[in-house]
């Protein structure tokens, strides 16, 4: 048998342009599950877990970086799997066993990579053309995708720290250069991350032309559920509205009766987790002091909404309930809120994800 003839692939299709297209996705990866993690956690703590409670932004660095890292790893999982798809008609198809698993851990991986980034890329367009509660799927998906990477780069490691290893690439053809392939690998990230992850930092927002929220809505704010969708719009515009505080004393209040308490101003961000940013100024009444009226210092506090359903509700751990900064918001931007902002009142508090900033507060209980 003769050794096998020289190379003439073209550079995309190397495999030290597969192992540093592979690597680039990685980061994005491991970055994206981090984030994803962490956002999870905030919103479901164990046991263990505390929140932190600073910086401000501390959700929008997070959630942007998960949202830069999914939308840059789509170009690049795209062009890595152009790359070695003539693979897939290799043969033997089957082989021996471990060929078998390796074929099978390869099928894992791509589908579950590809099935994250997309649905994650159509909830940032709030569409959703299925039938699965996506935030469950998502985080399940999640460890999928990390198993399927870790046993992936397992059998792949040596071939990887070989490519990394060779100093020149392997003679090609005329034509596209490896370092053509990968810098349009890394523009078209790039631009992803612009285009979509723009969204998270405010002076950017122009160009996130693909985020379908980076658009101002009133008062300067993205909206993401009117008052008419939340099916809110007569309670929480009636004269009659009353916040209640259910403690060991049992306040009602008017909103004339909020407005009446000492008001305070801060200047807090809303990051959704879709990965839009906005910070405004927001005034209303210190969370503490109305957990102070009823009795409720020192506990986890339950906020409800005037809506029914699944976003209708959040808790707000003790510590952030007696922050200062924490407020039950009655004004944005020097003007009562927007009714789709959540009039009579909302809540805002820093280092957290956009879905706990509960509109429309009719309850406030202990959790
Ligand atoms: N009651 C209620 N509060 C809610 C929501 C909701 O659907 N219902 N959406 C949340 C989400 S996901 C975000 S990002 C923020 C957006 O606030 P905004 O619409 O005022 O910009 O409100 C949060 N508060
Ligand atoms: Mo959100």
């Amino acid at each position: 048998m003769s050794a096998s003839p020289p190379t003439t692939r073209p550079a995309l299709r190397q495999p030290g342009t597969a192992a540093r297209l592979g690597a680039m996705l990685g980061v994005c990866v491991v970055i994206c599950f981090a984030t994803g993690v962490f956002s999870h956690w905030l919103q479901h703590p164990p046991q263990w877990f505390t929140a932190p409670r600073s910086p401000a932004w501390l959700y929008q660095a997070t959630q942007g970086l998960h949202i830069a890292s999914g939308v840059a790893a789509i170009p690049l999982l795209l062009l890595k799997l152009a790359a070695v798809y003539p693979k897939l008609f290799a043969r033997p198809v089957i082989g021996s066993p471990a060929r078998l698993a390796e074929r099978m851990a390869t099928a894992v991986l791509v589908a579950s990579m590809l099935f994250q980034l997309f649905t994650g890329l159509l909830n940032i367009a709030q569409w959703y053309p299925w039938r699965f509660f996506f935030p469950a799927a998502h985080y399940a998906t999640a460890f999928v995708v990390l198993g399927a990477v870790s046993v992936h780069l397992a059998i792949k490691l040596p071939l990887v720290v070989e490519e990394f290893r060779r100093r020149t690439a392997q003679p090609a053809p005329p034509g596209v250069s490896r370092r053509a392939v990968l810098g349009a690998g890394l523009a078209a990230a790039g631009m992803s991350v612009l285009v979509v992850g723009g969204q998270s930092i405010p002076a950017l927002h122009r160009l996130a032309v693909l985020a379908p929220r980076s658009g101002k809505g009133p008062q300067g704010m993205p909206i993401n559920r009117t008052a008419r969708a939340a099916g809110v719009e007569q309670h929480a515009a009636s004269p009659d509205f009353r916040l209640v505080l259910d403690g060991p004393r049992h306040v009602e209040l008017s909103l004339d009766q909020l407005r009446a308490l000492p008001q305070h101003t801060v200047r807090l961000p809303i990051a959704c987790v879709e990965g839009w940013t906005q910070y405004a100024w927001w005034s209303g009444v210190r969370v503490a002091d109305l957990a102070a009226l009823a009795g409720l210092d020192g506990v986890d506090l339950r906020f409800r909404s005037l809506e029914q359903g699944l976003y209708a509700q959040s808790t707000l751990e003790a510590a952030k309930a007696q922050d200062p900064t924490s407020l039950l918001a009655l004004r944005l931007s020097g003007a009562d809120l927007d009714l789709d902002h959540g009039f009579p009142c909302r809540l805002i508090a820093a280092a957290r994800p956009g879905v706990e900033q509960t509109k429309w507060v009719a309850r406030i209980e202990a959790a």
